[in-house]
């Protein structure tokens, strides 16, 4: 099923999520509705706090060279830890809980994480590029963190500006 994404300024985003103790079938669930949530907003990444489950659990599906996304592809990670991190990059990252606005933001490029899988068996990978950015901004939810905390003062004042902006002509729009 697919569930409603938490939008900004939403209070439940800054939520500290907690650490998953049964990998059941409600784990399951989740993380299912969290794909199809994930699929039908195209996104490449999701935590569980974005469809207002406070647990440490997100997923990530990166699409091919063409821009297609293959289920064998998607990454299920539960109670993940950043174990080493390395060097620093900058890519133009979004997020579905803060819909049309992408701005730059610095990450460590090389990143060694441990992560559960859905049936609770311990899974390590080293990993760069793409994956690590998505990787640290996922987990950047669990702690209750969006990409925009992480902005410059001027830039941070640059989204405020047009989201006030976007709320405002949403409000217009609904009034015809
Ligand atoms: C996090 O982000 C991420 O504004 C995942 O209109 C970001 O899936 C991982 C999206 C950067 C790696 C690099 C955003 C879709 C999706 C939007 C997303 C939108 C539609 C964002
Ligand atoms: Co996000």
């Amino acid at each position: 099923m697919i569930r409603p994404i938490v939008v900004y300024p939403d209070k439940r985003l800054k939520q500290q999520s907690k650490p998953v103790t049964e990998f059941d079938e409600t784990l399951h669930t989740l993380l299912d509705d969290m794909n199809e949530t994930m699929l039908a907003s195209n996104g490449i990444g999701l935590a569980a706090i974005q469809v207002g489950e406070p647990l440490r659990v997100l997923i990530i599906n990166l699409p091919d060279e063409e821009g297609n996304q293959h289920p064998e592809n998607l990454i299920e990670v539960i109670n993940p830890v950043i174990l080493e991190k390395r060097g620093s990059t900058t890519y133009t990252e979004g997020c579905l809980s803060v819909p049309d606005y992408y701005d730059d933001v610095e990450r460590a490029d090389w990143i060694r994480v441990e992560f559960y899988d859905r049936y609770g068996n311990r899974q390590e990978i080293e990993t760069d590029g793409l994956l690590a950015i998505a990787f640290q901004h996922e987990m950047d939810h669990l702690e209750g963190h969006l990409f925009i905390e992480k902005l410059s003062f001027l830039k941070r004042k640059k989204f405020e500006k047009e989201w006030k902006k976007k709320q405002k002509e949403l409000k217009e729009k609904k009034k015809k």
